[in-house]
């Protein structure tokens, strides 16, 4: 019996979908979600014991790979000793000190415990220190379930093909401006419009949420003239990319300074923390300080943060981005060979420890490009690798990410599988 589809049966009983996080239900790829027990470096093992080649990694977080022991040590040396106070402790002081050194344009941070916390909480300082409402993303970026960002967004809300979610109220929404991605003119044409009622804008400086898309550096150097010029918040949402496509983020990499930071994923190495920052003057209208309030049960949990101080730790040794985007490069490449050997319109691309592929003849530069990319072929392709213990992501619209434990052997058996599932899809 397979015990993936007795547990996901099973599961759909208790929890709507069988699923506490929507993309994890295999809903746009078809089939029965995997169920896993352990993981280990690059590999997972699932309830069958089937072994796989792990690229979505806790979707970021694992860039070190599974139950690497000294995130593990971390975390017993932490655990022993009680798992929340809800109280200062100097673990929370020790990662705010490391994400300011990491990320210059943070003077000052707050921990809590997801992305959407982040974002949800970076937004409310924003229109707080700017007395303004309206706020400014792009289509199908993602940056978490608060009301207000659930407007054309991607990962599992464009999966499941609503943009906007049922449930948000209108007079919400109505707040949230949306424009393409890359499209400078059309910034240009909002700014001059209604630039002075900016509160914020916040994109993903690299988009991993509409599969991962490249930002053109000068739609960037635009979005960070005209909110310096119009006094909006220019927010980076680097929960994905930050520690991900660099030690310093997509900021670093495009040399573009945002005003406030949103970070998770990595900074929690498994664990819920995420982390809003950037100017003291902005993180200042904060409560106890000034009047916009925020707050968290388990905000900078000790244990979590262990977790993700370790995992700081870990990345900033000598050339771990380097080693990082040079596998991650070499996966990339063997797809788009063994794709061209079959015939098989594809191409990839990937930043740092992120990369996507697509079933097109050119990697898509924006919302409208992904839109018409192959999603059937996406499908098949996902199948035949997971048939071989290759588990990518199981949607079209996600990014895939390695990890430092992604050998030059997983590398080859996940090239090969590609080769037998390209000649399968001709
Ligand atoms: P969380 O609330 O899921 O920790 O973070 C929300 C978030 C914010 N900003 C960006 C750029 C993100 O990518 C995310 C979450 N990413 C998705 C993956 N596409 C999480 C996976 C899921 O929703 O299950």
């Amino acid at each position: 019996m397979n015990k993936n589809k007795e547990l996901f049966e099973q599961s759909e009983v208790f929890i709507p979908g069988g699923v506490n996080s929507p993309v994890r239900a295999f809903g746009s790829v078809g089939g029965t979600p995997i169920f896993f027990k352990a993981g280990m470096g690059s590999r997972l093992i699932d309830e069958n014991d089937k072994e796989y080649i792990d690229y979505i990694n806790s979707w970021g977080p694992m860039i070190v790979g599974h139950a690497h022991p000294e995130i593990i040590n971390a975390v017993k040396d932490t655990a022993e000793f009680s798992l929340s106070f809800g109280a200062p402790t100097s673990r929370e002081l020790t990662m705010a000190e490391l994400l300011v050194k990491l990320v210059p344009s943070i003077e000052q941070v707050r921990l809590v415990s997801s992305g959407t916390e982040a974002t949800m909480s970076a937004i409310r300082v924003a229109r707080g220190y700017t007395k303004r409402d309206k706020i400014l993303k792009f289509e199908g970026c993602y940056h978490g379930h608060a009301d207000s960002l659930l407007v054309k967004a991607g990962s599992g809300a464009l999966t499941f093909g609503q943009p906007s979610s049922a449930g948000v109220p209108a007079d919400t929404a109505k707040h949230t401006h949306t424009l393409e991605y890359n499209n400078v003119t059309a910034l240009e044409e909002c700014f001059k419009k209604m630039g002075h009622e900016l509160a914020c804008v916040i994109i993903e400086p690299v988009v991993g949420n509409m599969n991962l898309i490249v930002p053109k550096i000068a739609f960037l150097n635009k979005l960070r003239e005209l909110c310096t010029k119009y006094d909006t918040v220019l927010i980076f949402d680097e929960v994905m990319t930050g520690f991900r496509v660099a030690l310093g983020g997509a900021q670093s990499l495009y040399n573009v300074t945002p005003d406030m930071t949103t970070l998770g994923k990595v900074i929690g190495g498994g664990l819920p923390v995420g982390a809003f920052g950037g100017k003291k003057e902005i993180m200042q209208q904060l409560a106890p300080l000034g009047p916009v309030y925020q707050a968290g049960t388990l905000s900078g949990n000790p244990v979590a943060v262990s977790a993700g101080i370790k995992t700081l730790e870990l990345i900033q040794k000598p050339n771990f981005f380097e080693n990082l985007s040079k596998t991650t490069k070499s996966l990339v490449e063997g797809l788009i060979e063994a794709a061209r050997t079959n015939n098989v319109e594809f191409s990839a691309q990937s930043v740092g420890g992120m990369f996507g592929f697509y079933f097109s003849a050119q990697p898509p530069e924006s919302f409208e490009e992904v839109m018409v990319s192959n999603r059937e072929k996406f499908n098949k392709f996902f199948h035949l690798m997971l048939d071989q213990g290759i588990y990518f992501g199981p949607s079209a619209f996600e990014a895939g990410f390695v990890s430092s434990a992604h050998s030059t052997d997983d590398i080859n058996q996940t090239i090969k599988a590609a080769e037998v599932s390209f000649k399968k899809l001709k």
